[in-house]
């Protein structure tokens, strides 16, 4: 195939994942799916997440596996199994990145780490991404903006001078990263990124940095209760029913960040 043809067919073809037995029972053609209609899960898929009892980089892959509807399983390893009994050598063998939040398919007929990586493959596996390659990419573009934000949230948290550098945090990078992400929802002008009611895997990721940065106090939840646009976002994707009832059950973990950070921090 041509380079040209190979860059159009990106724009006509629906979304395809590199396991045949995930894509062969796509329903749909790759349209757009209205709520998160699955489009390539239909057929039962056994999901298992494994990741550290806490929230980390995990919460935005529970998170979009919950408004998916997708039943899921959710290993939690403790830290002391990871490093010191052996679980983390045990994996290496599937996981070439060696690290967590790790997704496995079908009982270990596909694996998969690299957290973006997982959003996406579940983004796209549900609509949650638009379902074509424009709208993903608005999401990706935005999902990218809040994972800078994130990165540098997660240094913040686990900096042993956190207390003298949490208020430059909130009111510069805070403040810019916000007035950005703001904007591009004005641009939209629609609630979330891609449409009034329909949810995007971006706009879900906003949903949980929100909340991580909420953690951080009453300095902080001063910033964000001036960013109408997030604000609502935030508020609309809690009462989602899927989302909310998530919220409310004992699957949401509560520890955003292992025992050695100065917020959210896990406790045995
Ligand atoms: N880029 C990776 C980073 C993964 C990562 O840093 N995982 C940490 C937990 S947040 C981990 O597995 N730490 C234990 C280890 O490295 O053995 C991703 O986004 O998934």
């Amino acid at each position: 195939m041509f380079a040209a043809q190979a860059f159009a067919s990106l724009f006509s073809s629906p979304a395809k994942t590199s396991s045949p037995s995930l894509a062969s029972d796509h329903p749909t053609g790759g349209q757009a799916a209205h709520h998160a209609k699955p489009l390539f899960f239909t057929t039962p898929h056994h999901l298992k997440l494994t990741y550290f009892p806490i929230r980390g980089l995990a919460e935005d892959i529970r998170l979009i596996l919950e408004e998916s509807g997708i039943a899921y399983e959710s290993e939690n390893i403790s830290f002391h199994d990871w490093h010191e009994g052996g679980i983390k050598q045990q994996r290496a063998a599937d996981n070439p990145f060696g690290q967590m939040p790790i997704l496995y398919v079908n009982k270990g007929e596909f694996i998969l780490s690299q957290s973006k990586a997982i959003i996406r493959f579940i983004a796209r596996s549900t609509g949650l991404d638009g379902g074509d390659a424009y709208s993903a990419a608005r999401c990706d573009q935005l999902a990218e903006g809040i994972a800078d934000l994130r990165r540098q949230y997660a240094t913040l948290a686990y900096d042993k001078e956190f207390a003298a550098k949490v208020g430059d945090f909130i009111n510069k990078t805070l403040v810019n990263s916000f007035t950005t992400i703001e904007r591009v929802y004005d641009q939209n002008k629609t609630r979330y990124l891609l449409s009034q009611d329909r949810v995007s895997y971006a706009d879900i990721m906003l949903f949980e940095l929100v909340d991580q940065i909420l953690a951080l106090g009453q300095d902080a939840r001063s910033v964000v209760a001036k960013f109408d646009r997030i604000g609502e976002v935030y508020k609309s994707i809690a009462a989602r029913p899927r989302i909310a009832a998530y919220l409310a059950s004992s699957r949401r973990v509560v520890a955003i960040n292992g025992a050695s950070a100065s917020v959210g921090a896990f406790k045995a």
